[in-house]
C-alpha cells in the first residue's frame, strides 16, 4: 500500500463539459491543481480512471471506441481535480472535426494555467502515435510533467512488456525528467501504486502547499 496524501477512492463526479472550444465558459474556474488523462480513443483512459479510484463506474467505459464524449471532470477535494478527455483519432469521426478537436485540446494543454500534470495514455501493443507525440510535445512545451502509461499491459507477457517499456523510455528520453513511462493494467492493477505516487506528487505542488499551511 502506498501512502497517498490525497485518498483518491473519494473522487466524485463533478461536471461534464461539452467541449473545450470554449474552456472557460464549461469548466470550473481555472485555479487549484488540474490533472488531464488524455489518450486516443479505446487506450483505456476511462477504465484507469476507475482503476486509480477503485470506483467501478465513476468514468464510463465501453468496447466501443469515442464512447467518451465529453470532458468529464473529477473533484478529488476543493483544491483538486482528475480530468477525463474525450479519445483522439477516432477513424469514423470526419476529418474537419478531428482538427478542431485537436485544435481545442492542444489550446487546453497550452492555456490551462491549472493544469499540474497530463497523463498520456496508450495501448503498450500500440504506443507512440503521431497525436500521442504531439501530447506530448504541447504538454513539456508548456512545462507541464507527462506521465506516459502503457495501458493494458496484461495482454503482453512480461519480457515483451519490458521490451516496449524500455523501447518508449528510450524515444521519449530527449524529454528529460518531463516525460515519465509505465506499464500500467487496470485489469490487474500493474502500476497502480506508482501511478497514485506521481498524481498524488503533482496533487502538491509547492505554492498549492504554501496556500494550504496558510489557510490552517
Ligand atoms: N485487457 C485489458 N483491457 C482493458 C484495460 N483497460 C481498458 N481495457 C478495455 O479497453 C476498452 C476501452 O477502454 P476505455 O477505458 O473505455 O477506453 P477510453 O480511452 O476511455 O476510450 P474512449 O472514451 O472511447 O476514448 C474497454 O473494452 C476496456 O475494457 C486493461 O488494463 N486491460
Ligand atoms: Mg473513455
Amino acid at each position: 500500500m502506498t501512502a497517498t496524501r490525497i485518498d483518491f477512492r473519494k473522487t466524485k463526479f463533478l461536471i461534464s463539459a461539452p467541449d473545450i472550444a470554449h474552456l472557460d465558459k464549461h469548466l470550473p474556474g481555472d485555479t487549484g491543481v488540474e490533472i488531464a488523462f488524455a489518450g486516443r480513443s479505446n487506450a483505456g483512459k476511462s477504465s484507469a480512471l476507475n482503476a486509480l479510484t477503485e470506483q467501478k463506474n465513476l468514468a464510463r467505459t465501453s468496447k466501443t471506441p469515442g464512447r467518451t464524449q465529453l470532458i468529464n471532470v473529477f473533484e478529488l477535494d476543493e483544491q483538486r481535480r482528475l480530468v477525463d478527455l474525450p479519445g483522439y483519432g477516432f477513424a469514423q469521426v470526419p476529418l474537419a472535426m478531428k482538427l478542431k478537436w485537436q485544435e481545442s485540446l492542444g489550446e487546453y494543454l497550452q492555456k490551462r494555467a491549472c493544469l499540474s500534470g497530463v497523463v498520456v495514455l496508450m495501448d503498450i501493443r500500440h504506443p507512440l502515435k503521431d497525436l500521442d507525440l504531439q501530447m506530448i510535445e504541447w504538454a513539456v512545451a508548456s512545462e507541464i510533467p507527462v506521465l506516459a502509461l502503457l495501458t493494458k499491459a496484461d495482454k503482453l507477457p512480461q519480457s515483451a512488456k519490458m521490451k516496449t517499456v524500455n523501447e518508449v523510455r528510450k524515444a521519449l528520453v530527449d524529454f528529460g525528467d518531463w516525460v515519465r513511462v509505465e506499464p500500467f493494467s487496470s485489469l490487474k492493477g500493474t502500476g497502480k501504486p506508482k501511478v497514485l505516487a506521481i498524481l498524488d506528487e503533482w496533487c502538491h505542488p509547492a505554492w498549492l502547499e504554501q496556500e494550504d499551511n496558510e489557510q490552517g
